[in-house]
């Protein structure tokens, strides 16, 4: 079977044992199968001319460049972060471009291509994941790279008249037709794929064709591919470590229910509107004043850019604010925690929380409303509370839907939610466990896999 090469942003490290989150978990299971290779950015500054480090592991083999501090800012706090991440979370607002970090975007992934390509096997397939990487296939196939190459976009694609907000909307979209699959989270962004394609009017794409002597091609095979999860570790981890921890964590809250929110601490999240929905709670229904603890798990992420710190910030004063108002002797409202906590014990955490509160203004899929559920005591599981605006939401129908933006809505929500009889607890919980386990995060690599295979120039 062909190896499978895997290029991502971030490069997990091997030695610390945790592989964390999904998409770590379904590149590693299919690493694991073929002897792959997985490439990409150490997370460390280096000089820009260094040889990549090479580690294997397990039969892995992790090769890692260096960004130098040029590239960190230009690339990665720059173009990634600045404007493509806000510009695909139709977050406006938070936009900016600048010419010179869209060039040292193009640089640091023309750099990508150079270290990779002496690197690859002929029969290799070549995985390319997220928003950071968008032009690489056309810098692979510069080089004369001719294996299939595909392309996961993990966050929303907009619709063409936010993407057009970006000057570089038409490069962009070129890069991602030069792959051979795409893969998006949903439906609804494969279809603003398709009416970007329309709407741009790339027939130039067919010229570049021309010119270049390798295969690239006017129409990708696009798809959905929602990510999943490992259902069974989840369940496993959770119920494991609910005991004892996490019983410590509720007996610190005096035995109250708890309402949970995990997710880095980023804008798109809507954790300003999801604190000011708790306190629209408290002042519209009174009698959960003293008995709901909103447990807020938020480690801060990518500190070099400055709209982090400014939503860090708000969030403080709000919790604050709202604490301030409600406290009592021995009661808080939002216990907030603006750190990381280690996989299992959130597990555990999350197996104790009546709700799971997953309201994102935007959101490529969530995989913590997935994690929620499968965390879940399937006899007396909590109720998921997500937003619309989440991927997720396309597949968790057994969730209570909110409009994250409504926070009287969300309110309501979960004053409905936190007196759900334990029938319907448990219809929903079961209608959503089907779903998680048919699309796990094995069926979702493994079909992604499987049409990239497809389109080997010899299969
Ligand atoms: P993220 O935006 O990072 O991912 P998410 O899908 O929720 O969002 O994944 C976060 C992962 O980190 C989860 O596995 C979660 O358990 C973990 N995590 C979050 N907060 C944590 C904390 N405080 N401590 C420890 N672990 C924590 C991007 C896209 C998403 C898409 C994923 C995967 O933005 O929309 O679902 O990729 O495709």
């Amino acid at each position: 079977m062909s190896r499978v090469v895997v290029v991502s942003n971030r490069v997990p490290d091997p030695r610390t044992g945790e592989v964390a989150g999904g998409l770590a978990v379904g590149v590693h299971a299919a690493l694991a199968g073929t002897g792959g290779l997985w490439f990409g950015w150490s997370g460390d500054e280096g000089a820009a001319d260094e040889s990549p480090e090479v580690l294997v592991h397990e039969g892995i083999r992790y090769v890692t460049l260096d960004l130098s501090q040029e590239e960190i800012d230009g690339y990665y706090n720059g173009f990634c972060n600045n404007a493509l991440w806000p510009l695909f979370h139709y977050l406006l607002g938070f936009l900016k471009y600048d010419r010179r970090e869209f060039e040292i975007y193009l640089r640091v992934n023309a750099r990508f291509a150079r270290t990779l390509l002496p690197r690859l096997q002929p029969d290799d397939i070549i995985w390319v994941h997220d928003f950071h990487l968008i032009p690489l296939a056309s810098e692979l196939r510069r080089l004369g790279a001719r294996q299939p190459i595909g392309f996961f976009l993990h966050t929303p694609f907009p619709d063409y008249d936010v993407l057009r907000a970006l000057p570089t909307h038409r490069e962009m979209l070129r890069g991602l037709c030069a792959y051979d699959v795409i893969g998006f989270q949903t439906e609804p962004d494969l279809h603003s794929f398709r009416n970007c394609l329309d709407a741009a009017d790339l027939g130039t794409i067919e010229e570049a064709d021309r010119r270049e002597p390798s295969r690239l091609r006017a129409s990708p095979c696009a798809d959905v591919y929602p990510i999943g999860i490992d259902v069974d570790d989840c369940a496993t981890r959770a119920v494991e470590s609910v005991t004892p921890r996490p019983e410590k964590t509720m007996a610190s809250f005096g035995g109250r229910a708890l309402v949970l929110g995990v997710d880095r601490l980023d804008y798109s999240k809507g954790l300003p509107e999801r604190f000011q929905s708790f306190e629209r709670l408290l002042e519209r229904y009174p009698e959960h004043v003293g008995q709901l603890v909103l447990m807020q798990i938020a480690p801060p992420t990518r500190q070099g850019v400055r709209a982090y710190a400014e939503i860090r910030e708000t969030l403080e004063q709000l919790a604050g604010n709202i604490n301030g108002t409600y406290a009592q002797m021995d009661w808080v409202p939002i216990h907030y925690l603006n750190q990381g906590v280690e996989r299992a014990r959130l597990l555990g955490i999350m197996r104790s929380a009546k709700v799971g509160l997953v309201t994102p203004i935007r959101d490529g899929m969530n995989l913590v409303a997935k994690e929620y559920v499968a965390a879940q005591d399937p006899e007396d599981p909590g109720v998921l509370v997500l937003s619309t605006l989440a991927g997720a939401a396309c597949e968790l129908d057994g969730a209570v839907l909110v409009n994250p933006y409504d926070l009287d809505g969300v309110a309501d929500a979960l004053h409905q939610v936190i007196e759900m009889p334990q029938a319907e607890r448990r219809r929903r919980h079961e209608a959503m466990m089907q779903v998680l386990r048919r699309n796990d995060v094995h069926a979702w690599a493994n079909r992604f896999l499987e049409a990239l295979r497809g389109q080997h120039v010899d299969a």
